[in-house]
């Protein structure tokens, strides 16, 4: 808020009246019927103005006269002077940055002119807004590690089985080359979690939950980049010590999601023909997040194969590049004998093939599912066909199979 200011004419005007009154202050006031401060006032700012004497210089507005200096010879003559000018006193009042004004106290003269204006700022109350923006700024790039998950209200008697298959993480597929999607670790981190994410939010609210890796989460199980047993060299996006991290960070966000839609979780997972030793690395990695959780369990079984049995379910897992998939359900069948003869509904869940298909045999329906992972330069080159999904099976206690999620990946 600015000081009032006269006007260079009105300062002027009252130097005119003092000068005709032999330069009285009291005299040229009397005249007006005005106090002293009347003239005075103006007398001196016209003085700081410069107004006054025509050696000064004209200043700026906003400017004072705050210094003469006059030189002289020894005679006491002038020689030359030279003035300093300043920023006025109360020029326009700026605000400090952050500041609001609190309170103003002027102080007027007789006729009601102001001549002092005391400002008393103090510190801005914070614009909510704008807190809102600094807070969701600060926290842009934060990852809670173990947020806090309310229990679930869920169907005890429904089970979802969440599979986890071919993940390939690491895969590098240059889209020239194999004519389907580029695909690389950052893209895998992004689009793996945001399947994840849409699958878990689709599957109906049952209150047990199995998440079944069935392997090949990696694509490389150490940093040669070569598969263990046929020593095919693969195209890898970047460094293991980098790609395995990231499969473990997938898993808990995975075990995260579902432990928030389902009352009880295990965990589960099985090697694959790319990822054998690392897989019992990953495994160490969830046993050790999940250690002091009651409603979660990581299995860490060796076997490559998976036996789950859930009242009239029973339900097995496995890679699928060992033992053939016609022989799986008598497999199932001599393993779990007893398992075998309570149950009516058995299902066979396999990986490894990329590849979507079911056959029943024996009552067992055996499935292979789609990877989830765009096609490397070897399966492009071999013309395999296949479409890209993420799938979990619903289960019922006493009722068998009742439904699939699926969500695909273009
Ligand atoms: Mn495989």
């Amino acid at each position: 808020m600015p000081t009032p200011r006269l006007t260079n004419e009105e300062i002027l005007r009252r130097v005119e009246i003092w000068r005709d009154h032999g330069e009285e202050f009291t005299a040229a006031a009397k005249a007006l019927s005005k106090p002293d401060t009347f003239i005075r006032r103006a007398v001196l700012e016209a003085d700081r103005r410069g107004l006054l004497d025509p050696r000064d210089p004209r200043v700026p507005d906003g400017t004072h006269i705050k210094r003469r200096t006059i030189q002289t010879d020894a005679k006491g003559n002038e020689t030359g002077r030279s003035t300093v000018i300043g920023p006025a006193a109360g020029a326009d009042f700026k605000m400090p940055k952050g500041h609001a004004l609190g309170r103003m106290t002027a102080q007027a003269n007789a006729d009601g002119e102001i001549e002092r204006v005391w400002y008393k700022t103090g510190r801005q109350a914070a614009d909510p807004d704008q807190v809102a923006r600094l807070v969701r700024k600060a926290f842009n790039r934060f990852r809670p590690a173990a947020p806090v998950l309310p229990v679930p209200d869920c169907d005890a008697d429904r089970l979802t089985v969440y599979i986890f298959t071919d993940w390939h993480v690491g895969l590098y597929a240059w889209g020239a080359e194999t004519g389907g999607r580029d695909w690389d670790l950052t893209i895998a981190r992004r689009v793996l979690a945001e399947t994840i994410a849409e699958l878990v939010s689709q599957t109906p609210p049952s209150g047990r939950a199995l998440v079944l890796c069935l392997g090949d989460l990696l694509h490389a199980d150490n940093a040669k980049n070569m598969t263990e047993r046929s020593g095919n060299v693969l195209d890898v996006d970047t460094r293991h010590a980098k790609c395995l991290p990231t499969v473990t960070d997938l898993l808990t966000e995975a075990c995260e999601l579902i432990r928030a839609r389902h009352a009880r979780v295990d965990v589960v997972i099985k090697p694959g023909n790319h990822d054998a030793a690392s897989t019992v690395g990953i495994r160490e990695g969830l046993r050790l997040f999940y250690r002091n959780e009651a409603n979660v369990t990581v299995d860490t079984s060796p076997d490559p194969f998976h036996w789950h049995r859930f009242g009239v379910n029973l339900i097995g897992g496995v890679h699928g590049d060992q033992a053939r998939m016609p022989d799986l359900p008598l497999i199932m069948a001599n393993i779990r004998r007893q398992d075998w003869a309570d149950t009516t509904t058995r299902h066979f869940h396999t990986g490894h093939i990329h590849h979507d298909t079911l056959r029943e045999t024996g009552g067992v329906h055996v499935y292979s599912h789609r990877a989830p992972v765009a096609q490397d330069a070897y399966h492009a080159a071999h013309g395999y066909l296949s479409g890209r999904s993420m799938r979990a099976y619903t289960y019922h206690a006493e009722r068998g199979f009742r439904s699939t999620t699926e969500v695909e990946i273009q």
